[in-house]
């Protein structure tokens, strides 16, 4: 059975459009997407001294297990460019999985959905475009009221 799925895609170095639309061409392999949210703009979070931050999210259906999705978007990620480099530092793109329907996995290399999505306004914003009404497992909030009790200050604009 395919699992919906909710992306989030980043990138804060060179062509950071051209990147985020050929990534999601990309995942067209294994997802079946369906709906793309508006792209933001936002401050980086984490560590200051770098440049914004382009995110984009999407929705689609996927046949893949956690696993084989991770490995698929490290691919995809690794094809523009991405080098291993400092955690939360610039990079050319991210792909990280932010829900997979009521799934709950906790793994060291991988967490869904993802661990710091309620304190990430840079993730909020365009999720809560494409699937507000996602519950967000294991408790019973959806993405609309994690949006509206975040209080993450960091500036977010859709552009
Ligand atoms: N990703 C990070 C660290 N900080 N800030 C914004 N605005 N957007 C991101 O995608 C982002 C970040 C590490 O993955
Ligand atoms: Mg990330
Ligand atoms: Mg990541």
């Amino acid at each position: 059975m395919p699992e919906e799925v909710v992306l989030l895609l980043g990138s804060n170095t060179g062509r950071r459009v051209r990147r985020l639309r050929d990534a999601i061409a990309a995942l067209a392999g294994e997802v079946a997407v369906g709906e793309v949210s508006r792209i933001h703009a936002g401050e980086p979070s984490g560590r200051t001294n770098q440049p914004w931050y382009l995110n984009v999210a999407v929705r689609g259906e996927t046949g893949l297990a956690p696993e084989a999705l991770l490995r698929f978007l490290k691919r995809i990620e690794g094809e523009a460019g991405r080098k291993a480099g400092a955690r939360w530092g610039p990079r050319e793109l991210d792909i990280d999985i932010i829900l997979m329907g009521s799934l709950v996995v906790c793994e060291p290399h991988l967490a869904i959905p993802h661990p710091l999505m309620s304190v990430r306004r840079f993730c909020l914003a365009p999720v809560a475009e494409i699937a507000p009404e996602a519950h967000v497992p294991p408790g019973r909030k959806t993405v609309r009221d994690l949006l509206a009790e975040c209080r993450d200050p960091l500036e977010v604009t859709p552009i």
